[in-house]
């Protein structure tokens, strides 16, 4: 398959099935998840710190760690590869459907799930936490005047972050929706992930095994690369622009 076949399949196909990670957000300028951690983080593994254990042994650091991505998140902003998601949902309505494995909100802020198609986080957001006691969400208060832990607002226990962490089961409901959405999908497409990270991973086998048509769109080859019907080598803004805008006039 090459790129004028994947235009082509992206046009015709009426249910259209998107899996985005880190890399969709890298040029709103948060660093990926597997990106060096920058500054203070440093001296710390992401993997150890999105863990229950991280939490239980040391709550203020995990809290520490969200706060801070939480207010970068805030101030950052959708580049245009959301943009360019979001339009694709405007044309395909209720056969759109995005997985994201981002916690930055910023596929929600790009106003994807709000064109008739259905957006849903598959590893929590940054921005809410969960009371640990009776599970209410609440919304985290503004980064500015945000001092972790929050309290529930239903029982006053503390709250963790709204995080599904290593080793921890994703929201049952949001994972059925997906793997139902990528079997049933013409055509998938895997957007900045570095593909290793299990279930949300196997969302794009899935659409595979059904028969549909999956691209990924990487600056670099993924473990999925070999499994899929193309890839275009390319950041995410730039290569869902290849992909989805109109033929340019000869
Ligand atoms: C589960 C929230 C059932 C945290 C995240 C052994 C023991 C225990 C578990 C496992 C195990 N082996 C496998 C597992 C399962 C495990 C897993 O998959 N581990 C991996 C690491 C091997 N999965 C789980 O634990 C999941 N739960 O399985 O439950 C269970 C229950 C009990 C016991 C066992 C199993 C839960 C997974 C969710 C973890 N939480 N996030 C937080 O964010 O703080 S995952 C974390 O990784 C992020 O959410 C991130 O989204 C995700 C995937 O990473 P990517 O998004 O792909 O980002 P990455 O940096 O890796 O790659 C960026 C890509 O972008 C690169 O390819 C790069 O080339 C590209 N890029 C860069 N710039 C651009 C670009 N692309 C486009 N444009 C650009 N400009
Ligand atoms: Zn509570």
């Amino acid at each position: 398959m090459n790129l004028a076949d994947a235009r082509a399949a992206l046009r015709s196909a009426r249910r259209i099935a998107v899996l985005t990670g880190a890399g969709v957000s890298a040029e709103s300028g948060i660093p990926t998840f597997r990106d060096a951690q920058t500054g203070h983080w440093a001296r710390f593994r992401p993997e150890d710190l999105a863990s229950p254990g991280a939490y239980r042994r040391d709550p203020e650091t995990v809290w520490q760690w969200y706060a801070g991505r939480y207010a970068d998140v805030t101030r950052a902003t959708p580049n245009a590869a959301h943009h360019l998601l979001a339009g694709l949902e405007r044309e395909k309505g209720s056969g759109f459907f995005l997985a994201t494995q981002n916690v930055d909100g910023l596929h929600a802020r790009a106003r994807s799930g709000s064109h008739g198609g259905r957006l849903v986080e598959l590893h929590g957001n940054l921005s809410t936490a969960r009371c640990e006691t009776c599970g209410t969400v609440a919304p985290l208060p503004d980064p500015e005047t945000f001092t972790p832990p929050p309290t529930c607002p239903v029982c006053a226990s503390p709250m963790r972050p709204n995080i599904v962490w290593f080793g921890e089961y994703l929201p049952e409901d949001a994972l059925e929706a997906a793997s139902h959405a990528f079997r049933g999908a013409e055509v998938a497409l895997i957007v900045g992930t570095s593909g290793v990270v299990y279930p949300a991973a196997g969302l794009a086998l899935e659409a595979m095994g059904a028969g549909g048509v999956v691209i990924e769109v990487n600056p670099e080859a993924t473990e999925l690369t070999p499994y899929l019907s193309h890839s275009v080598r390319d950041t995410a803004s730039r290569g869902l622009a290849a992909l989805l805008e109109p033929d340019q006039p000869r």
